[in-house]
C-alpha cells in the first residue's frame, strides 16, 4: 500500500481555537474548533458520533469542501462545492445551531444540519462509505476506487438522496441533501453506469444566502462513548497532590481538552485521531496510556489495553492499525482474499507496538493504584473481535506477546551483533513512531526499539512473572531468563549507536550547519572556539551493515521512561542533548525531534529539516516523554520529587551519589520546560515547525502542514496529543522552591 496510507497519525494539529462547546453530560459532545483552515465541530450523543468539516469562510486557497468522519465503521462522505462564477469569496458554511442527531430505517444513524452557500455551485468530487477512500483522494493526488461508487437513489428540483451500499454487506451510507431557502437543485443524472451526476445548487436571489438540509447516516455499529467522567478519575480520586491539581476540570468536563480528547475515547477502544484516524493504532494508544495512566479510571485504562489485546495475532504480535468497515473488503479482495469480505483486516508491519504492551500493563497492574488487584478479573476476560483470538483468555494473550517478544529478543541475547539486533521488517520503509524511510534517516535499524523498548519490554516480563500475574506456559524460568536477556541488551546495545565526534569537526560541522539552514551563526555565540569539545550522542538508527544514521533525536525519551538500570553515561547524553539548537535539540518554541548538524552525511540536512514530519520539528508527546521520564528517574533518586506518576520503591542507582550529574540533570529538565513554555499554546497540538526570524534570532511557530512539500493537512485532534494533562508543570515547582 501506498505509504501515505499505511503511516499512522504522523500528521498535524495547529492553530487550534474552540469557538464554542457544550457538554450535555455523560458522554455527550458539541464542540467547535478551528484548526489548520477547517472549522470542525465534533458531535457525539447517545446515538451517535460524528466529526463534521468545513473549509473555513476566511481560507480562499483551496476548495470548499464538506467532510463527515464516523467511529462507526471508520465511514464517512466527502464533498466539495465547486462556485459556478469565478473571482469570488465562495464559501459553503454549517448555519450556527443547526447540527444534530439523524435516524433513518433499517438502524441508520448519524448527522444532519443545515448548510448555507453565498453564490451559485456545483458538486465536485463525493465520496461516500470508507473514510480510507476519502484520504486515498485527500492525500493521494485524487485517486479514487470505481468499487467505492456510490448510486443515486433519487432526486427532484429540491432533493438529492445518494446511497452507498457496501461491497461485501448490505450496509451502507445514505447523504442526502433538500433544498431549503433561496435554493434550486438541478441534477443530470450520468449516461453511464460509473460517472458522477451533475448537480447545480442554485440561489434564485444571488444577493441572499441559499441553504441546504443535509443528513449523513450509516449502519455500521455505533461505539459507546467514554465522557470526560467515565475517562478521567475525580480530583478526590487522585493518587497524590500533584495529580489532584491535574485533574481539576477533567472530569467534569470543564476543561475544554477534556472534552477533546473524550470524543476519541469509547468503551472498547480508543482512537487516533480526528478526522483522519477515527480508528484504533496500537502505539498512538499506548504511548498515550502509559503517560495518562495515573489520572484515568480503570476501565478507561482496560478499554485500551483490551483494544490491544483483541487485535494481537496469534503469534502474539500487536496490531498497529486496523481496517473496518468498507474498507477492509476492499483491502482484502487487494491481498487476493475476497472470500474474506469486510472481515478487519490488521496491519503488524510495525516492530516497536508489540514492545509497549509489557512495560505499559506492567506499569498498570503492579505499580498504579487504579490497576492494583485488578489483574485476575482483567486478565481473565476472554477476547470476542477477532477471529484468531476468540474466547482466548487476556492473560493467555498476554502471554503470546510475551514468548514473542521473549523470541525476538532472544538471537541478540546470545550473541550481541548488529545483525542480532531488531530491524525493519524486510520491505518495510517504517517500524516505529518516525513512520518513513527519512524520519529514520534512512536507517532500518531504530534507536527506540533496540536501546529502550526491547529491554523494557523483557525487565516488565521478568517482574509480571515474577508478581505471580504472568504464567508462560512450558517456560518455568521464562522470569529469570527475561532478566538475564534484558541485561544483555541493557549493556551492549547502545554501544552500536554511539557516536563520537570530534572537536574541531565539530565546529567546522555547527558552522556549516547554520549556513546550509538559513540560520544565524548568533547561535553559536557560546561556543568556545579557542577549545573545541568531543561531542558524543547516540545515532538515530543504524543501516543494515551497522553504520550509524549519525543524527541526534529525542528518542532518549523512551529510555527514561520505560527503562530499567539507565546508566549514568545515558543520563549525562541527556544533559547534553537538552541544550540549546543547533548544538542541542532546544529552541524557544520547543524541542525539536532531530537535530542533523552533526551528521557526517550532510545530505541529511535537507532529509530531516523543517519541512519534514520527523526532523527539526517539535512533537507534543515527544516533549512529555522526555520530562516524564527525567522526573521518574530523578525520583529513583529522592522519592520526594514531585511526580504525578507511581513508581514502586526500587534500589537507589549508583549514580544517585553523583550530586553534580543530578544538579546538571535538573538545570536540564528546567531549561527543557523554558523550551515547551515557549511553546505553550501548542501544547496540546500534535506537531509544529518553525521560522527562523534573523533580526531577532527568535524562532517562530510555523504550520508543518504549509512548509511540507507533501502538504498532509493537520488533525484537529490526536489522542497521543492530550498527554500534558498528566505531566506536573516543573517551572512551577520551581517558582515554588
Ligand atoms: C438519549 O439521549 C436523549 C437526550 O439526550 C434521551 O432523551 C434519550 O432517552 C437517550 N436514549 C437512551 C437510549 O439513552
Ligand atoms: C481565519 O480565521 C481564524 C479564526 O478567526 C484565524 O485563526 C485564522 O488565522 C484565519 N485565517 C486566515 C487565512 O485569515
Ligand atoms: C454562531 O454562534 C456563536 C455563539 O454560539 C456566535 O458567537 C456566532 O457569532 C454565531 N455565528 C453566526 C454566523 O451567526
Ligand atoms: C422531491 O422529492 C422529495 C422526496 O421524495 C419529496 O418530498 C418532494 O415533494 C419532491 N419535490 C418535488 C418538487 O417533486
Ligand atoms: C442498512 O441500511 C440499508 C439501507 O440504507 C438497508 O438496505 C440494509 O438492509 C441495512 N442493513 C442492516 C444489516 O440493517
Ligand atoms: C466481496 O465482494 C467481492 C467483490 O464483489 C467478491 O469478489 C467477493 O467474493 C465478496 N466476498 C464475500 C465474502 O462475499
Ligand atoms: C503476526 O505478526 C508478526 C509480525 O508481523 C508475524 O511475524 C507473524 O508471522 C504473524 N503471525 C501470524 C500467525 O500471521
Ligand atoms: C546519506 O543520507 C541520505 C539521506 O538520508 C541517504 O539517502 C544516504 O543513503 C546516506 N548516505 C550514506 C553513505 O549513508
Ligand atoms: C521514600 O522512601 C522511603 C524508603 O523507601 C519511604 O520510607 C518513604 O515513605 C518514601 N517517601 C515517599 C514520599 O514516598
Ligand atoms: C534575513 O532574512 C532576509 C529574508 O530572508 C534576508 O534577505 C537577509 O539577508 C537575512 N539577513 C541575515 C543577516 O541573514
Ligand atoms: C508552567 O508554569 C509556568 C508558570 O510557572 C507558566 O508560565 C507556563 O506557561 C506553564 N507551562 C505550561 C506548558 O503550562
Ligand atoms: C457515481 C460515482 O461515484 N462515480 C465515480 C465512479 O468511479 C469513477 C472512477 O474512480 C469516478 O470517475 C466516478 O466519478
Amino acid at each position: 500500500m501506498h505509504n501515505w496510507l499505511t503511516n499512522c497519525a504522523t500528521v498535524l494539529t495547529l492553530f487550534s481555537r474552540v469557538l464554542s462547546q457544550t457538554s450535555g453530560g455523560g458522554s455527550n459532545l458539541n464542540l467547535h474548533l478551528t484548526s489548520g483552515g477547517f472549522d470542525n465541530y465534533l458531535w457525539r450523543s447517545n446515538t451517535t458520533a460524528a466529526q463534521v468539516l468545513l473549509t473555513s469562510p476566511n481560507v480562499t486557497d483551496r476548495l470548499q469542501r464538506f467532510v463527515v468522519a464516523m467511529p462507526a465503521g471508520n465511514s464517512g462522505t466527502l464533498a466539495y462545492f465547486v462556485p459556478s462564477g469565478l473571482g469570488q469569496d465562495f464559501s459553503v458554511q454549517l448555519v450556527n445551531g443547526t447540527l444534530q442527531d439523524a435516524v433513518a430505517n433499517f438502524n441508520n444513524v448519524g448527522v444532519q444540519g443545515h448548510l448555507s452557500f453565498n453564490a451559485d455551485a456545483s458538486l465536485g468530487v463525493t465520496i461516500i462509505g470508507a473514510v480510507r477512500a476519502m484520504r486515498d483522494y485527500v492525500e493521494g493526488d485524487g485517486t479514487m476506487h470505481e468499487i467505492f461508487n456510490y448510486t443515486i437513489s433519487s432526486f427532484n428540483s429540491s432533493f438529492l438522496h445518494l446511497h452507498r451500499k457496501w461491497i461485501n454487506s448490505s450496509l451502507g451510507m445514505d447523504f442526502v441533501l433538500s433544498a431549503e431557502d433561496n435554493m434550486v437543485f438541478n441534477v443530470t443524472p450520468p449516461t453511464d453506469a460509473i460517472s458522477a451526476p451533475t448537480v447545480l445548487f442554485q440561489l434564485p436571489d444571488s444577493t441572499k444566502l441559499g441553504t441546504v438540509s443535509w443528513s449523513v447516516v450509516c449502519n455500521e455499529t455505533s461505539f459507546t462513548g467514554l465522557g470526560p467522567s467515565g475517562f478521567f478519575l475525580q480530583d478526590s480520586q487522585a493518587d497524590n497532590a500533584a495529580g489532584a491539581k491535574a485533574l481539576q476540570g477533567l472530569a467534569d468536563g470543564s476543561n475544554v481538552d477534556a472534552q477533546q480528547i473524550s470524543f476519541l475515547t469509547y468503551e472498547t477502544k480508543s482512537l487516533a485521531g480526528g478526522w483522519r484516524f477515527l480508528t484504533y493504532f496500537g502505539r498512538d494508544t499506548l504511548i498515550a496510556l502509559r503517560l495518562l495512566m495515573p489520572i484515568i479510571t480503570s476501565d478507561a485504562s482496560e478499554s485500551i489495553l483490551g483494544a490491544v489485546f483483541e487485535r494481537l495475532n496469534s503469534t502474539g504480535a500487536a496490531c498497529h492499525e486496523e481496517t473496518i468497515g468498507d474498507y477492509a473488503s476492499f483491502i482484502n479482495i487487494e491481498n487476493g482474499m475476497p472470500e474474506l469480505g469486510d472481515t478487519p483486516f490488521y496491519d503488524y508491519k510495525m516492530i516497536d507496538t508489540d514492545l509497549y504492551v509489557l512495560p505499559t500493563i506492567a506499569h498498570y497492574l503492579l505499580d498504579i493504584p487504579q490497576g492494583q488487584g485488578r489483574a485476575n478479573k482483567f486478565l481473565s476476560t476472554l477476547a470476542t473481535l477477532n477471529n484468531s483470538n476468540l474466547g482466548v483468555s487476556y492473560h493467555d494473550l498476554l502471554a503470546r506477546n510475551a514468548i514473542y517478544n521473549l523470541n525476538r529478543a532472544e538471537p541478540f541475547a546470545l550473541k550481541p551483533s548488529v545483525e542480532n539486533l531488531l530491524h525493519l521488517r524486510p520491505g518495510q520503509p517504517v517500524g516505529n513512531w518516525r513512520d518513513s524511510n527519512e524520519g529514520l534517516g534512512y536507517g532500518t535499524i531504530p534507536f527506540d526499539v533496540n536501546v529502550a523498548l526491547v529491554p523494557s519490554a523483557l525487565r516488565a516480563l521478568g517482574r509480571l512473572t515474577q508478581a505471580g500475574i504472568l504464567k508462560l506456559e512450558g517456560i518455568p524460568d521464562a522470569g529469570s531468563k527475561a532478566d538475564g536477556y534484558a541485561e544483555v541488551w541493557e549493556q551492549r546495545a547502545a554501544g552500536f549507536f554511539s557516536v563520537d565526534v570530534e572537536g574541531e569537526t565539530v565546529q567546522a560541522r555547527w558552522k556549516d550547519y547554520v549556513v546550509q539552514s538559513n540560520l544565524s551563526d548568533t547561535l553559536l555565540d557560546s561556543v568556545d572556539t579557542a577549545n573545541p569539545e568531543d561531542v558524543s550522542f547516540y545515532a538515530l538508527s543504524l543501516h543494515n551493515d551497522g553504520t550509524k544514521v549519525d543524527v541526534m533525536h529525542s528518542d532518549l525519551g523512551f529510555s527514561l521512561l520505560f527503562a530499567s538500570n539507565v546508566p549514568a553515561s545515558t543520563l549525562q547524553r541527556v544533559v547534553e542533548l537538552l541544550q540549546p539548537y543547533p548544538k542541542g535539540l532546544l529552541t524557544n518554541i520547543g524541542m525539536f525531534v532531530a537535530n542533523p548538524a552533526l551528521s557526517s552525511n550532510r545530505t541529511q540536512i535537507e532529509v530531516l529539516n523543517r519541512e519534514s514530519y520527523h526532523g527539526t520539528v517539535v512533537w507534543s508527546f515527544q516533549q512529555a516523554l522526555m520530562t516524564a521520564g527525567i522526573t521518574r528517574q530523578l525520583k529513583l533518586c529522592d522519592n520526594s520529587t514531585v511526580s504525578i506518576d507511581i513508581e514502586p520503591p526500587t534500589p537507589r542507582p549508583s549514580w544517585c551519589s553523583d550530586k553534580d550529574l543530578i544538579s546538571s540533570l535538573k538545570s536540564a529538565q528546567l531549561r527543557l520546560w523554558d523550551s515547551i513554555n515557549g511553546g505553550r499554546d501548542e501544547i496540546f497540538s500534535e506537531v509544529w515547525s518553525y521560522s527562523f526570524d534573523n533580526s531577532t534570532n527568535q524562532f517562530e511557530v510555523a504550520d508543518l502542514a504549509v512548509l511540507s512539500p507533501q502538504g498532509t493537512e493537520s488533525d484537529a485532534i490526536q489522542f497521543w496529543s492530550f498527554t500534558f494533562l498528566a505531566i506536573a508543570n516543573v517551572t512551577t515547582l520551581a517558582d515554588q522552591v
